[in-house]
């Protein structure tokens, strides 16, 4: 789950105190093992993505956040507010929701689509078939670096993508809704494995997908 806590914020019996903690985030253990997504995603891949690239957007928040003096209660808070914030924080914020979102939404082998999810995709998009080639096309389609989404907004689903480490909480995206997948299609997420065939890493990633945790961020 999202590791949105307020790691020095909590504890402490004098409010003046507390209030002047600052507001820092920390990353998750992944769910399972680097090298559990073999052979879909390398143990290379993982290991730099999950202990460089994220704990890089995790680092470079906590200090964007101090430099700034900015408190807020919540990482969504951050990402809902972001068109008034200094473009570090909507770069570091969208980087750490997103990846900590992608490890829970990946497991080994990936798992069964509950009735909740199939029959939501079902009314949406037609067919699970139907629906994972649009996401498929969405994700290939994504010029440069960004996330493939499948979102919930007004009861309904929908798929788009966002540029960068944006994503659908934030107050500047075209697409809005609570996400519920999400796809990395950054260069360092397949590059090492796949080089430029992103569409093999999209392919195979299907492999991986948790429902279960589809499920979960439904309303
Ligand atoms: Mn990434």
């Amino acid at each position: 789950m999202l590791s949105s806590c307020a790691d020095g914020a909590g504890g402490g019996e004098n409010e003046e105190m507390v209030k002047q903690v600052p507001l820092t985030f920390s990353q998750a253990i992944l769910p399972y093992a680097v090298g559990a997504l073999e052979p879909n995603i390398d143990a290379m891949t993982m290991e730099i993505h999950y202990g460089k690239h994220h704990a890089g957007y995790v680092k470079n928040l906590n200090n964007a956040l101090a430099e700034n003096n900015i408190n807020a209660a919540s990482v969504e808070e951050l990402l809902a507010n972001v068109s008034n914030l200094p473009v570090a924080i909507r770069n570091n914020a969208g980087g750490h929701y997103n990846h900590d979102l992608f490890w829970n939404v990946m497991t080994p082998g990936g798992n069964e689509v509950p009735g909740k999810v199939s029959e939501a995709i079902n009314a949406s998009f037609g067919s699970m078939d139907a629906f994972k080639e649009e996401f498929s096309k969405t994700a290939k389609g994504r010029f440069g670096s960004g996330w493939a989404w499948l979102v919930e907004a007004d009861g309904k689903l929908m798929i788009g993508s966002t540029p960068n480490q944006d994503n659908p909480l934030m107050d500047v995206s075209e697409l809005k809704g609570t996400p519920l997948l999400g796809l990395d299609v950054w260069e360092h997420a397949y590059y090492l494995k796949y080089q430029n065939l992103r569409g093999d890493y999209v392919k195979n990633w299907w492999n991986l997908v948790n429902y279960d945790q589809v499920a979960a961020r439904m309303s």
